[in-house]
């Protein structure tokens, strides 16, 4: 059985030696095992269990905080304003099927539990997943952001139609009291289409734009009296850059780049570098290299977070379910084929092949650890085949289609082929994961660590690995292996979070069930 515990909305409190709760943080000694492999010369390999001690300190205060969203005037923007407004204010709506309250569904942090341990009766005890730790909560959230489209969010909003309408009427004055900062459009990098909407654009050299990108940043926190920024990109899929040896391969070089107004430097780059030099968290959630290496750099050597690439949402979240599923099961997947069809502005946009080739990427490489793990079914360089389609069919707006067929080997040359239609509106799955983006991400800002107990406290990388389970191509600290399977970015998020509160790794192995 499973239990409900009830946090009251604070967290979870643990009683062991090894964690310590002083009053304005929580640290805690933790025992990290992992194994070491190395192999003789005659081939036999040989495992050696190790244990790391690490120190844990997470402040329990998140203080006032606020997000900044790139694109707040597309389908996603308006989408996660209006739904924290909903929630904040308790609003309702009627539909053909009564009246609906809001929630957080789809949001792994709010609407997902985690188990915390079993009870004396050995029941499961599950609490929210949010509940392990201090957690901002997003009503709390001030929103703000910057489109190339001025119109008021309210307006926007119903532009988007993605939200029921007697939700929208409701929402539409508080939603009209938001505009868009003016932004950043150098039209090379999006679609052609996209100018039709673009009336709130920054003039200026490139090196004026990052400044003004900054101002913003500094004014967003003075006006509201914020303790902290998140700036997130869900503005359209650019195009790829080019990476080029002097231009973006280094932080200096960057800087300089785009001092000199380098026609490469994009801008979601300009507003990732805008991010880093306020100290602003930046993360990615379109599919395009933003993070360049000299993003990279800068970030490293600004400890301040970035996080990308691209919402994981549905097709590629049932992909890296189903592929490790398959993998695991010793079954070969030979043939993957995905196909989409949806009528929004991200498909008019991703209707252009430069930017379809952003998104191609981003989708494709998603089973690349899962394949590589598994040296049974796939020869070294083996690999399915995968086919990702993109088609613009305006008729369908919001509500995307997605098609995937899995040819997978089975036993003594079998083949098994496994189909799967889903119907959803796009934006309601991407919203909430702004959420646990920006929930997560504001965690790490609080959390330090150090390895040896008379060590410095150190941040985490600057380069947030722990966001993969929100991304559909994670950027990872340099030599740190990308993880693409959902159980695996799942049990990451939760086996560090319980790391902070000094929390052994959930094991699933049951012992204390078949042991007297
Ligand atoms: P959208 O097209 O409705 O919204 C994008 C907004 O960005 C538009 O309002 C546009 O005017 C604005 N914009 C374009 N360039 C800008 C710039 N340089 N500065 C500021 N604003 C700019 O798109 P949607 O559906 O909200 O998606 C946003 C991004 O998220 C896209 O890149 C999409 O591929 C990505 N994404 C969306 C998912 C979904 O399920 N909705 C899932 C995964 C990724
Ligand atoms: C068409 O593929 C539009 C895209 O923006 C997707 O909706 C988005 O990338 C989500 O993709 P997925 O594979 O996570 O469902």
């Amino acid at each position: 059985t499973t239990s409900q515990a009830s946090t009251n909305g604070t967290f979870v409190k643990v009683n062991s030696a090894n964690v310590r709760y002083t009053e304005t943080a929580i640290e805690s000694d933790y025992y990290y095992d992992k194994t070491i492999v190395s192999q003789d010369g005659s081939g036999m390999l040989s495992a050696s269990p190790v244990k790391v001690h690490y120190q844990f300190r997470t402040k329990k205060e998140t203080g006032k905080v606020g997000i900044m969203l790139v694109g707040w005037g597309g389908n996603n923007g308006t989408t996660i304003t209006a739904s924290v407004l909903a929630n904040k204010h308790n609003v309702t709506w009627t539909t053909r099927r009564g009246v609906q309250q809001p929630n957080y569904y789809g949001s792994v942090m709010l609407a997902s539990t985690v188990k915390l341990g079993v009870a004396e009766d050995g029941s499961d005890v599950t609490v929210p997943f949010n509940s392990l730790v201090p957690m901002v909560h997003p009503n709390e959230i001030v929103f703000g952001g910057w489109d190339i489209s001025g119109m008021n969010l309210g307006d926007a909003m119903t532009r988007a139609q993605v939200l029921p309408y007697d939700l929208q009427r409701q929402l539409y004055d508080l939603m009209r009291e938001y505009k868009p900062l003016p932004s950043i459009y150098y039209p090379d990098f999006i679609a052609a289409n996209q100018s039709e909407r673009a009336d709130n654009v920054l003039k200026g050299s490139k090196q004026e734009n990052l400044e003004q990108i900054r101002k913003d940043i500094r004014d967003f926190k003075a006006n509201n009296g914020l303790d902290k920024v998140i700036v997130l990109w869900t503005a359209n899929t650019e195009r790829y850059a080019d990476i080029i040896a002097g231009v973006n391969d280094t932080a200096d070089n960057l800087l300089q780049a785009i001092a000199s107004g380098h026609s490469e430097v994009s801008p979601s780059t300009i507003f990732a570098v805008a991010s880093i030099l306020e100290g602003a968290p930046f993360v990615n959630g379109s599919p395009q290299n933003t993070l360049v290496p000299g993003v990279i750099e800068l970030s490293a050597s600004k400890n301040c977070f970035v996080g990308g690439d691209d919402f994981k949402t549905g097709q590629t979240k049932i992909k890296s379910v189903l592929t490790e599923f398959l993998v695991n099961a010793g079954i070969k997947p030979v043939a993957i084929t995905s196909y989409n069809h949806l009528g929004n502005n991200d498909g008019y946009n991703l209707s252009a092949p430069a930017q379809f080739r952003s998104k191609e990427i981003s989708k494709s490489n998603v089973v690349d650890d899962m394949v590589s793990a598994n040296h049974l079914l796939y020869k070294k360089g083996e690999h399915p085949d995968h086919t990702i389609v993109i088609k613009y069919v305006p008729s369908v707006g919001d509500s995307k289609r997605a098609l995937d067929e899995y040819v997978s080997e089975i036993f003594m040359g079998g083949l098994s082929t496994i189909s799967i239609y889903n119907t959803c509106e796009d934006s309601l799955l991407a919203s909430p994961l702004i959420l646990d983006l920006f929930m997560v991400t504001e965690l790490m800002t609080r959390v330090e660590y150090r390895v040896d107990s008379s060590a410095n406290w150190e941040p985490f990388h600057s380069v947030l690995s722990i966001l993969s389970y929100m991304l559909k191509a994670p950027v990872v600290p340099p030599n740190t292996p990308v993880v693409n399977a959902l159980s695996k970015q799942r049990a990451a998020m939760e086996n560090i979070m319980r790391a902070f509160i000094g929390l052994p790794p959930n094991n699933d192995m049951l012992l204390e069930h078949v042991t007297k």
